[in-house]
């Protein structure tokens, strides 16, 4: 057999071993053997020498054309295979989009800050400006500018965690007054504030008291404000959050940075005003305190209070969300018992 026979046979054994193969690691054996320095192509090229002057770029060229046909045959049967191994796999791994999800449990926000926001998102529908502050607070503001002086008898109606004699858990939001008050620029106009936090007091818990509460605190301060605007604004709040469901009464009340007070009560959603355990028997759960800020407070935030007056509010949100939610034990809040909680999803 000459030369060239020689390799076109080469090449035929090639090509079909190419195309038998279904394997990617067995072509690359196949490209080693064939095309690699100890293939056929490179030893029957050894007998090149044998041939004449003439004769041997031809038949170099000839197996240079070959071993360039072999190469392509390989690459070109690599690349179907690789195709092939990658619809298989997609097809493996294709998605059944009719099934069923994972169901993921997510959270939603407690029904009290649920509370809290929509508080908030009725007196900022009203001009309020929205402002928090210290829950670690100085006795100064929790109780000194809120016309609370050491020894007053009142400052016992809270019962105050102290951390050193002269900061403690803040009792109240009102401290928020007197801070707001001390910065407020009356000449940029009036003041229309609330204020949502914690509060803290050495309350013995039972259904309508917790030792760790919510409250917003309100104040408006500006020329001419008297206590049927207070009025008005308590009652677009009660209406606002529960409608026409619950009745509301003021009642007098005292408190040292107000005068006149009073305070806010509801039916009771246990007992719908027959009286129950949850309402001590009287048929009413209280809400709010409120009232016209004291001079005082205004005098010893360096507000003019022969010029400027107003009126305060601390409501519980907690107490607002026992009504609307139809909860009867305040604690429930704060359990953190799933059970509870989902119910209001
Ligand atoms: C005050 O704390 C006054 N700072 C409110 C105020 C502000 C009056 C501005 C005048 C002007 P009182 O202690 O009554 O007031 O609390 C206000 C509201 O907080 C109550 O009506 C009630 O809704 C809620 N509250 C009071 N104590 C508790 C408690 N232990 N647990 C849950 N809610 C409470």
């Amino acid at each position: 057999m000459g030369l060239k026979e020689e390799l076109e046979a080469i090449k035929q054994k090639g090509i079909s071993s190419i195309a038998e193969t279904t394997d990617i690691k067995n072509l690359n054996d196949i490209r080693v053997k064939l095309l690699g320095k100890k293939g056929p192509i490179t030893q029957s090229l050894r007998g090149i020498a044998k041939l004449s002057v003439e004769e041997r770029p031809v038949v170099g060229s000839f197996a240079n054309k070959i071993r360039d046909e072999l190469a392509t045959a390989i690459s070109e049967k690599q690349a179907k295979l690789e195709a092939e191994k990658l619809n298989r796999k997609l097809a493996e791994e294709t998605i059944d989009v009719t099934l069923p999800g994972n169901q993921v449990p997510a959270g939603h926000p407690h029904i009290i800050q649920e509370t809290i926001d929509e508080i908030e998102s009725i007196f900022m529908g009203m001009g309020y400006q929205v402002l928090t502050g210290p829950e670690v607070e100085e006795e100064y503001y929790n109780f000194e500018m809120m016309n609370l002086p050491k020894n007053h008898p009142a400052r016992d109606m809270q019962d105050t965690f102290y951390i050193t004699k002269e900061i403690l858990m803040r009792t109240h939001t009102s401290p928020m007054q007197a801070r707001t008050l001390e910065k407020h620029d009356f000449s940029k106009g009036p003041l229309k504030m609330i204020s949502p936090g914690v509060v803290f007091r050495r309350d013995t818990d039972d259904p309508t008291h917790s030792h760790q509460f919510h409250q917003v605190e309100g104040i408006v301060i500006d020329k001419h404000i008297t206590m049927a605007d207070l009025k008005g604004t308590l009652e677009v709040m009660t209406h606002k959050l529960f409608g026409d469901k619950f009745k509301v009464r003021l009642r007098p009340s005292y408190f040292p940075f107000t005068e006149p007070s009073v305070e806010a009560d509801i039916t009771c959603m246990n007992c719908n005003g027959k009286g129950c355990d949850v309402c001590k028997g009287s048929g009413w759960i209280e809400v709010l305190g409120a009232g016209m800020v004291h001079p005082n407070v205004l005098k010893m935030a360096g507000v003019d209070a022969e010029e400027y007056g107003g009126f305060a509010f601390g409501v519980g949100p907690d107490r607002f969300a026992m009504l609307k939610y139809g909860v009867n034990d305040i604690r429930d809040f704060y359990l953190n018992d799933l059970r509870f909680l989902k119910q209001f999803d």
